[in-house]
């Protein structure tokens, strides 16, 4: 078939390195950036087959989000904006350590396994973050589509969530908004603008915001979307990409990891800042107290914010719905009793990943999913949405009722529920607390964090660590649970737990404890077993004090 004789000669130009076997982790394909060219140009096979499978518009993003610059990634995006299906995830892995021999099997067996219908027409839209290598790596990704006879949309430089955005607007006909960068803004803001008419008295300071670009692809969209904001969010833009080097010392990760402010951003006592990570799909906020305290507020600070709002609103417009928080076990101890004990929501944990919280969060009427390190968003069920919208439009109700309809209709258009969004949730933290007339402070008052450290050990074979109870626990290798186990009883308020991390080269280690001092040794002991248990790599890890 012409159309294989195609794809052979043109994988000819993208070959796979004999030998090199990658697997599809937490969020796509990640590694150094040379190692990707063949992956990418599978990939944009893979998503050809995916969307004559679907019949609908299939979405790869070329980004490495918050690693370092030299790396680099991909990203599928399904249908309805959310991350590819486990079983692709499968495919996806296969095809991509298909040795160059053996691809065009590998292509057909997902063709004969999957029935898919080669002359349904394939389409394709493509998105890539600000890395030197992205541009490349894109030319492979349409290679790859073209070459199988898919037609390909390249939107360039976007953030992740904007292409996920994109991709739920072409397969609802435009139900969830025009498929376009400048319909994402117009949404956004409209709907932000709408939210903060309801709340009049805003001083210019409460409208002001340092962002931390991460000098990433969300400074030039943030930049790109401030005129459609009319003023009523005033952004100060730092790491913009203009000088600094990516996620180098700044973004979202680094400042919730490393639980200090980014470089290149002054912190003014009292003022709220925020960091994107690398390709905006995440958010973490926070701000320096007068005694020059740092105080970080989390992805678990942002959904307790977000679902106290939701709660309330839903009280107030007498709708009966259930809302629940998806978290992961980086869920800070304090936040998942606040959300259970004082707030009484239904609280679950998923497996790190956002396409585990997402799937869970799409059993409630509302589910609020965030991960720790700031990665969420809020889903509406379909019937929830409908019951807010019709309320929202009932004539016979009062005002107190009528109000938070609309604010309800509202934070559902100003929220990407396609996935965590990092422009989004600030401008749904921004509306939430001009509305409450709350400062940061305040926010950050509602509880209090326990201490905590993430530590990441190198060893020869992350896979060794298997993990059961949604990551909380190790099955293997043989011991280490036992040790962590005892190393937890000697603290109190104390938890630990390991996990091979889905995107990098390293086991994560994570601890919470009564004092900072214990979480930090806590963490270093359970790293220290790590080490000698699961086959460390390099130097032992060393104590943090
Ligand atoms: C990705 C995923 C997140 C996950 C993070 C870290 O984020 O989308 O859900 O929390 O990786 O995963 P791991 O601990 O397995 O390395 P991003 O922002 O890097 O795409």
């Amino acid at each position: 078939m012409a159309q294989f004789e195609k794809v052979s000669k043109k994988s000819a130009l993208h070959p796979k390195p004999a030998g090199l076997v990658l697997q599809y982790g937490t969020a796509g394909f990640r590694t150094s950036a040379q190692q990707l060219d063949h992956i990418m140009f599978r990939m944009g096979l893979l998503a050809t087959l995916r969307s004559r499978k679907t019949k609908s518009t299939i979405g790869v993003m070329v980004t490495a989000s918050h690693n370092p610059e030299e790396d680099n990634g991909v990203k599928l995006i399904d249908p309805m904006g959310e991350m590819v299906s486990a079983a692709w995830e499968e495919y996806a892995t296969q095809l991509a350590n298909a040795e160059q021999e053996g691809l065009l099997k590998a292509l057909k067996d997902i063709i004969e396994k999957e029935a898919v219908d080669m002359n349904q027409e394939g389409y394709v839209v493509m998105g890539r973050d600000t890395r030197p290598s992205s541009g490349k790596l894109s030319q492979a990704v349409f290679d790859g589509v073209t070459s199988l006879g898919g037609k390909c949309h390249d939107y360039g430089l976007v953030t992740t969530p904007q292409l996920h955005f994109v991709v739920c607007c072409q397969n609802t006909q435009g139900r969830y908004g025009t498929g376009t960068v400048e319909g994402y803004y117009q949404k956004l803001a409209q709907a932000f603008i709408q939210l903060t008419k309801q709340a009049p008295n805003r001083t210019d300071d409460q409208k002001h915001i340092k962002v931390d670009g991460a000098n990433g692809i969300g400074a030039l969209k943030l930049k790109e979307m401030e005129q459609f904001l009319q003023k009523e969010l005033q952004i100060s833009l730092y790491n913009d990409g203009s000088c600094g080097k990516l996620n180098y010392q700044c973004g979202a990760d680094y400042v919730k990891v490393q639980q200090k402010p980014p470089h290149g951003l002054q912190l003014t006592v009292g003022e709220r800042s925020c960091s994107f990570d690398g390709d905006a799909d995440r958010i973490i906020y926070y701000y320096v107290d007068a005694a020059k305290c740092f105080h970080l507020l989390d992805g678990d600070k942002i959904a307790m914010l977000i679902s106290t709002f939701l709660k309330e609103l839903l009280v107030q417009a007498g709708l009966d719905l259930q809302i629940a928080v998806v978290q992961t076990a980086y869920a800070n101890g304090s936040s998942t009793r606040y959300l259970e004990e004082t707030m009484k929501v239904q609280v679950h944990c998923a497996k790190t990943g956002v396409k585990h919280l997402h799937h869970k969060a799409q059993e409630f009427d509302i589910g609020v999913y965030f991960e720790a390190n700031g990665h969420g968003t809020v889903l509406f069920s379909k019937a929830a949405e409908e019951k807010i919208r019709q309320l929202a439009l009932d004539q016979n109700i009062n005002d107190e009722k009528k109000r938070a309809a609309k604010l309800l209709e509202n934070t559902v258009n100003l929220i990407n529920q396609t996935v965590g969004d990092a422009i989004s949730d600030m401008l749904v933290i921004e509306a939430i607390l001009a509305l409450k007339g709350m400062s940061v402070q305040q926010w950050d008052a509602m509880y209090t964090d326990l201490p905590n450290r993430q530590l990441k050990v190198k060893v020869i074979d992350r896979r060794v660590i298997e993990t059961t109870d949604a990551e909380r626990r190790a099955v293997t290798p043989a011991g280490l649970q036992d040790a962590i186990d005892a190393l937890v009883g000697n603290y109190s308020l104390a938890r630990a737990f390991v996990r091979p991390s889905g995107t990098e080269d390293v086991v994560r280690v994570y601890a919470e404890a009564d004092t900072q001092e214990n979480a930090d040794t806590l963490a270093y002991e359970v790293s220290l077993e790590v080490y000698k248990l699961a086959g460390g790599a390099g130097d032992e890890p060393k104590p943090l004090h």
